[in-house]
C-alpha cells in the first residue's frame, strides 16, 4: 500500500490517518464484542478503563496469550499494511473513554516496537502533542499540535512521533475544532474550524503495537 496520501504533513515526521480504514458493521461488531468483555477482565482507572489482549507488555518478557480470532483479524488486517517491517503485531490495548475521560501526557516507551497503530471506534477524540523535554528545557506542556480522530479511521505514528513527542487526551466533554488539529484534510466528514464543539461520547480504541521480547510461559513442576 502506498501511504503517501494518508501522511499528515502539516506535523513532524511521521503520522499517517487513514479514515475509514474499518466499515460501519466491522465498527458494531468490535463495540458489541468490546460491550460482553466481562468486567473482570477490565483495568479501571480514574480516567479509562483498559483490557490487554496478547499478554501484559514487561521489560523481562511479555507473556504471550493467543488474541481472540475476532480481534485477530484486525491485527492482521494491520499486519497487511507491513507497518510493522519485518515484525509483526502481536498486542492489543483496549482503551474505553467515556466522555470527559482521557490520557495523561506519555509516549509508549521502549516495550513495544516503535510504531503504533490505533483504530478508534464508536467516537471521535483529539489526540495532543506536546515535546518531550530531552533538552532539559521545560516545555511548559505546550500543545504543539493535535489530530483529530474520527470512528473507523486508523492512525498510525512512528519516528519522531514516537520518539521526541509525548501524546494525550484531554479529560473534557467537548472538543473545538481549532487550528491546531493538522489533518482535516484527510479526514472524512468536512469541519469547519473555529466555531462548532463537537461532543464527545463513548469511544473504544484499539492500539495495535509489536512487543520484540515476548516468552512462552513456563510450568513449574515440583
Ligand atoms: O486511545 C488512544 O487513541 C490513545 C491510547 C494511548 O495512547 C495508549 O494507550 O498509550
Amino acid at each position: 500500500m502506498d501511504f503517501t496520501d494518508f501522511e499528515v504533513r502539516k506535523c513532524p515526521p511521521t503520522v499517517m490517518y487513514i479514515p475509514n480504514f474499518i466499515t460501519s458493521d466491522q465498527e458494531s461488531s468490535i463495540l458489541s464484542h468490546i460491550e460482553r468483555t466481562p468486567k473482570p477482565r477490565w483495568t479501571q482507572l480514574l480516567n479509562r478503563r483498559l483490557v490487554n489482549y496478547g499478554g501484559i507488555p514487561h521489560p523481562n518478557g511479555m507473556i504471550a496469550e493467543e488474541i481472540p480470532e475476532w480481534l485477530q483479524s484486525y491485527v492482521d488486517k494491520v499486519n497487511n499494511l507491513g507497518i510493522f517491517e519485518s515484525q509483526k503485531a502481536n498486542h492489543v490495548l483496549v482503551n474505553e473513554y467515556l466522555p470527559g475521560q482521557g490520557i495523561l501526557p506519555h509516549t509508549d516507551g521502549p516495550l513495544f516496537y516503535p510504531i503504533i497503530s490505533t483504530i478508534s471506534c464508536g467516537a471521535h477524540t483529539v489526540l495532543e502533542f506536546t515535546k518531550r523535554e530531552t533538552t532539559g528545557e521545560a516545555n511548559d506542556g505546550v500543545v504543539v499540535f493535535k489530530l483529530l480522530l474520527e470512528p473507523r479511521s486508523l492512525l498510525i505514528l512512528k519516528d519522531t512521533l514516537y520518539s521526541d513527542y509525548m501524546h494525550a487526551i484531554s479529560e473534557i466533554n467537548e472538543d473545538t475544532l481549532c487550528d491546531r488539529i493538522c489533518n482535516y484534510n484527510l479526514c472524512e466528514n468536512t469541519y469547519k474550524i473555529g466555531d462548532h464543539l463537537v461532543r464527545r461520547a463513548p469511544r473504544i480504541s484499539l492500539t495495535i503495537r509489536n512487543v520484540p521480547k515476548t516468552s512462552k510461559m513456563k510450568l513449574k513442576f515440583c
